[in-house]
């Protein structure tokens, strides 16, 4: 009933209204074991609209098994290279025949709005192109060897891969599975409980792409429960996981038993450095975007701005023009620029984190509360007067809140944006070209944005270093995730 109300596509309304939400194991759309579901709830309204399955070890188990057996007979691993390229671009295909189900999916239960679904959704398309690409290009090398000796360097499949994901990008499910695919393995997603529905529907587009059934399998769930017991299972090779610093650290811990191989991403407490000489028009509207968009709930948002003291009345006067206007609602409305927080919880998080800002002496100069009294949305907030030692200076938000810290010279900025338990990105407003380089040597990140910022592309790596995780997705650096290296001895003299 709570469907009829939403202005869905009509392939969107379909596929919601179909009500088979639960896991994808050997290809068939599962209940659970043990009979459980949980309520989907939109983040818009605080309504539930559907009830998906919810897991426990046992479906973790008949999924890994289901993975395990798909990597052993061969049936993807072994198919020709350039048919599996045709498979991975039929994906690719189906995902961009299905764009309107995929946004439609995004709003409802992960409260997106559309100019970031379709930003998403096209990501999505772009990385599976690429990855596509890939089976007839991985190659094994020959190193140099004793002259009695021809050594082979093998890259193979490393099995089965599991795959952990947040509920900020729903529409990015396809970036975590292509690489594996591309690589011959099995995969086991397990997308976050808030948004679980895009994972079943990638899932059915893999199986229509031609990728055989077991090779991509999907249970639902509770993290601590599903995640635990995907990361624990011994006959998982390799653990993907996008998230918070703190699972991270909890996953890392129970994947020591087993030694299995850990890509983590995690948080991030992003500076965006602005001189005085930058081209302060486009970077005022630029680092208010980066901080807004999907209201803040994103890895790279740019939440420490770092201002010249010079400019720095100007220039927050600048970003709260920009953003004073910021119309928020549901993703459904065209007009929406800025949708909701995923939860209450999140809701909460967000807001007692604005009350400690004014606790410690910050001062808000714009923003500060909670929008409305439906749906757990939260006004665009400012916080100028921060010293980066208070707690919204050094620990991630995950919502539309900005600590904006004065500085006076190069070094110190420098010191202030590397003085952080993250570092996954930064941003470097100038014009001085030496200065952009000099940023660029200094900044401890794992991406460095100058005069642009949140840029991603398929082809390049991307992740972070310190508390902000290991490991890179995108680009060939992510096959060395998915891939073991063998080498071959044969004696020849
Ligand atoms: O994250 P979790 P939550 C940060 C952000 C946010 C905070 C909390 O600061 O406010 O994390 O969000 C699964 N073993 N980011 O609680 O718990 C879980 O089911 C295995 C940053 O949602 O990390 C989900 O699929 N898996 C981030 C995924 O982990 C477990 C994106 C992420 O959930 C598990 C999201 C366990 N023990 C939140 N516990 C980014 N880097 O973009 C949970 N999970």
């Amino acid at each position: 009933e709570a469907l009829n109300a939403y202005p869905l596509s009509a392939a969107g309304r379909a596929f919601l209204q179909a009500g088979e939400f639960g896991h994808v194991i050997e290809g068939r759309v599962e209940a659970s074991a043990g009979g459980r579901s949980m309520a989907l709830i939109d983040p818009a309204t605080g309504q539930a609209f559907a009830e998906c399955a919810m897991g426990d070890a046992a479906d973790v188990d008949r999924a890994v098994r289901s993975a395990r057996q798909a990597f052993e007979d061969g049936r993807w691993r072994n198919l020709d290279a350039q048919e599996k390229e045709r498979r991975l671009h039929r994906l690719a295909d189906l995902l961009e025949q299905n764009r309107a189900v995929l946004s439609d999916l995004d709003v409802v239960d992960g409260g997106v709005v559309q100019t970031y679904s379709a930003f998403i959704v096209q990501f999505g398309i772009d990385t599976t192109r690429y990855y596509a690409g890939w089976p007839t290009k991985l190659e094994g090398a020959m190193p140099a060897a004793p002259p009695d000796c021809v050594v082979q360097q093998l890259r193979e499949p490393v099995g089965v891969c599991g795959v952990i994901t947040p509920w900020n990008g729903p529409s990015a499910a396809p970036c975590g599975i292509v690489p594996a695919l591309a690589c011959g393995n099995s995969v086991v997603l397990k997308p976050a409980e808030q948004t679980p529905l895009t994972a079943i529907l990638v899932a059915k587009l893999c199986l229509e792409a031609g990728i055989p059934p077991g090779v991509v399998n999907v249970v639902q769930g509770a993290g601590e429960v599903v995640g635990a017991a995907l990361v624990e299972h011994p006959q998982v090779d390799a653990i993907s996981f996008t998230g918070s610093v703190d699972t991270g650290r909890r996953i890392q811990a129970a994947a020591a038993p087993s030694l299995k191989r850990l890509s983590l991403e995690l948080g991030g407490k992003s500076p965006q450095l602005v001189f005085e000489d930058a081209d302060l028009e486009a970077a005022a509207t630029a680092v208010t975007g980066a901080v807004w968009g999907h209201s803040g709930q994103v890895c790279t948002a740019g939440t420490r701005v770092l201002v010249q003291r010079r400019i720095h009345d100007a220039f927050v006067e600048a970003m709260v023009q920009r953003s004073r206007e910021i119309r928020l609602g549901s993703g459904f409305a065209a007009e929406t620029q800025m949708g909701p927080l995923i939860s209450q919880q999140q809701l909460e998080r967000v807001m007692g984190y604005v009350a400690a800002g004014r606790r410690e002496g910050a001062r808000v100069v714009l923003g500060g509360e909670r929008h409305g009294t439906r749906g757990y949305f939260h006004q665009p907030t400012i916080f100028a007067g921060v010293d980066n030692s208070m707690t919204i200076a050094r620990e991630e938000i995950f919502g539309p809140v900005m600590a904006v810290i004065a500085f006076d010279t190069e070094d110190e900025a420098f010191a202030i944006a590397n003085d952080s338990d993250f570092g996954l990105s930064a941003g470097v407003w100038t014009r001085d070209l030496s200065r952009a380089h000099r940023a660029i040597q200094a900044l401890k990140a794992g991406t460095v944005w100058v005069n642009t910022y949140q840029r991603v592309n398929p082809s390049i790596p991307y992740g972070g270093i310190k508390q902000s995780g290991y490991g890179r997705h995108l680009g060939h650096a992510s096959l060395d995730h998915y891939t073991n290296l063998k080498s071959a001895w044969l004696k020849i003299r």
